[in-house]
């Protein structure tokens, strides 16, 4: 005799399948918990697609069964029932658990949820940006929602395996810090006790300070950005992936950068990624890519100390039809556009070791050979207006010796949101934070 009712979690019964293993256990009684994703009413039969972490499966309830309160979407269920083959005119090929069904014999709601504000059953989830974030913790349980942040896993599992790889060491660096690094405006002021201090802008400071105690390094932190604009690609706090190494060449951060930048993408490439060109990496100077923008796309912007967001989309084009890559490397920007840490190049100062990775349109990667020497960054600070006993605990680590260095930064949310094609940054974080919201509509 079957028997359905509505209670509370039961601790004594069968123990629980996880829904892709049913696969394994046609003609088996099983248990399933999960969350209802769909329910079908066909007359007097109802079907429900049920989804926990390793995937979703159909749940028939029979005939002659009658529920008081049948399961709503999103209600937390555990289901026992009998594995069933389906027949052959009915297997959905679409889903790992295609060929099979549960037929219920039981069905306890764990949690009951309250009804959804729209409909979350569809392949797409069809909501404008602000509605997908202002229900961003239901949102995000959606299977399409859900996709982004696996690929992210695996971008991040990516970047931690080709960092190892080079013999990095991870450290974990402070984001309270005493002043600013990456340039004076966009930062975020904190009170803190009796005293100011700020929101790090990026773990650049830190990173170079554990150059000399493990010579390679790498973090992956949070960034903060009071970036006063609103744009499809600037987040108020965005999540760098860094790296610093010791003992280098200019040359040589070049080839770590697109080697890490490949490898990365590469371990990503089985989560819903848009197939990736990776043809030799093309490297321009910032005047070569100006000089090719004004001969290719017919746009002078020779006199630009930086990319336009146009320039990087055109050389992404090009270097995607001349090279069949979805890279380009763009270097020596103007000393004065850059931090005060960036090496200027030797032979010609107003120009500094210093590159971007473009992929796909945009810059996810920008970095640069230090300045490693005491004195020489002693004064890079002053000629930028800044005070060096702000940076004291920064110059020990260059006072007592460091060795030519240098790293780079991947922004996550950008290199996400373009291997996936996502529309606007937003997408790619979790819970976006920008000058009109955190979590709540400011
Ligand atoms: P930069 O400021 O270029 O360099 O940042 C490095 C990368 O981080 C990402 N990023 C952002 N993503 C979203 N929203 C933002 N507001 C934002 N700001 C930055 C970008 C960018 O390429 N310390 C240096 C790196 C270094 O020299 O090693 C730095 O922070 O993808």
């Amino acid at each position: 005799m079957s028997s359905f009712k509505l209670c509370c979690y039961d601790a004594g019964r069968m123990e629980r399948t996880l829904i892709l293993d049913c696969n394994n256990k046609i003609g088996e009684k099983v248990k399933i918990c999960g969350w209802v994703q769909v329910r079908r009413d066909h007359g007097k039969i109802l079907f429900l697609d049920v989804l926990d972490r390793s995937g979703l499966i159909q749940v028939v309830i029979p005939i002659g069964v009658k529920l008081i309160h049948p399961p709503g979407v999103q209600d937390v269920v555990c289901i026992e029932g009998k594995v069933d083959k389906r027949p052959p005119n009915l297997v959905n090929k679409n889903i790992p658990t295609g060929e099979i069904e549960i037929s219920a014999e039981h069905i306890e709601v764990l949690s009951k949820a309250a009804e959804l504000p729209f409909d979350m059953g569809g392949k797409e989830l069809d909501l404008q940006l602000p509605t997908l974030l202002d229900f961003r913790s239901l949102t995000l349980r959606h299977p399409k929602i859900k996709e982004i942040f696996k690929a992210q896993a695996a971008i991040l599992e990516g970047f931690r395996k080709a960092a190892s790889d080079l013999g990095c060491t991870e450290i974990v660096v402070p984001t309270i810090v005493a002043g600013a690094t990456e340039g004076g405006a966009e930062v975020f002021k904190i009170d803190y006790f009796d005293h100011k201090a700020y929101l790090s802008q990026s773990p650049q400071l830190y990173k170079q300070m554990l150059v000399p105690v493990y010579e390679r390094v790498f973090t992956i932190a949070k960034a903060y950005r009071a970036e006063p604009s609103v744009t499809t690609r600037h987040l108020a706090e965005a999540t760098q992936l860094d790296i610093e190494i010791g003992f280098v060449e200019f040359e040589d951060l070049l080839d770590f950068l697109e080697e890490v930048a490949v490898k990365m993408l590469k371990f990503a490439e089985d989560f819903g990624v848009e197939q990736i060109a990776f043809g030799k990496i093309p490297r321009l100077t910032l005047r070569k890519a100006q000089d090719l923008i004004l001969k290719e796309f017919g746009r002078d912007n020779r006199k630009e100390k930086d990319l336009t967001p146009q320039d990087e989309v055109d050389l992404c084009k090009w270097a995607l039809e001349k090279h069949k890559s979805d890279f380009v490397t763009v270097t020596h920007f103007p000393t004065s556009a850059k931090p005060f840490y960036t090496m200027p190049d030797p032979a010609e100062p107003e120009y500094s070791l210093s590159y971007d990775l473009l992929f796909r349109g945009v810059e996810i990667l920008s970095g640069s050979q230090r300045i490693n020497d005491y004195e020489q960054l002693v004064k890079s600070i002053e000629s930028r207006g800044m005070d060096p006993k702000n940076f004291e605990m920064y110059l020990q680590a260059f006072k007592y010796g460091m060795p030519p260095e240098g790293g780079f930064s991947f922004g996550l949310e950008r290199v996400t949101m373009h291997v996936l094609g996502l529309a606007n940054v937003r997408e790619a974080s979790l819970f976006p934070r920008d000058m009109e919201r955190v979590d709540v509509r400011l």
